[in-house]
């Protein structure tokens, strides 16, 4: 369903940039630029703190090369660093999201970047800075998951969908199986 939206979106694209001259793209930009946007799965979830109300968005897109990029815009989240891991069930249920389970783990690898191989876990990322005004917009990329489904890479679209979850604490790439990054602030929800 998703990919259909895509593909009538890049119909449409191509159908304006033919009429309109002023567009400043020559015909075969035009192809290029619609062809990019067709090919690569994006979705956005809504991000909700432990009350359960929303406090931001992750746009999580497909990468050309493989893996997402997820853009990440969240207000209230406290001053510091906060680990964010995809985990392996698509259920947000407040206040602690606990039925998010644990990790996004197909693979059954050790948690984190600096523990011992194979690591890290498929939901695994790199922590991300929240300032004073708690209101942060920042990419977050993982090479190991992926929306369209592609060999070797875990598909977050899975039998009973994947959660994207933010940590009190920062992770510290090396404790199992969690990272020792605390209690879950923020869950997100990624089903079809
Ligand atoms: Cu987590």
């Amino acid at each position: 369903m998703k990919n259909l939206i895509l593909a009538t979106t890049a119909v449409a694209l191509v159908a304006c940039n033919g009429t309109e001259e002023t567009s400043g793209l020559s015909t075969s930009e035009a192809a290029t630029d619609t062809q990019t946007v067709a090919s690569l799965m994006s979705q956005s979830v809504s991000v909700m703190n432990s009350a359960g109300s929303e406090i931001g968005t992750a746009t999580i897109t497909d990468e050309a090369e493989g893996g997402v990029m997820i853009r990440l815009e969240v207000t209230s989240i406290p001053e510091g660093s906060h680990a964010i891991h995809f985990h392996e069930t698509g259920t947000c249920d407040t206040p602690d999201f606990m039925s998010a389970g644990g990790h996004y783990n197909p693979s059954s690898a050790n948690h984190g970047f600096q523990s011992t191989a194979p690591n890290p876990h498929a939901g695994d990322m790199r922590n991300f800075d929240a300032p004073m005004s708690g209101v942060v917009q920042t990419d977050i990329r993982n090479e190991r998951v992926t929306l369209s489904p592609r060999d070797g890479l875990a598909p977050l679209f899975d039998a009973n969908g994947t959660a994207l979850i933010i940590h009190a604490a920062a992770d510290d790439y090396e404790t199992q199986p969690t990272g020792a990054a605390g209690g879950r602030i923020a869950c997100a929800v990624i089903t079809r």
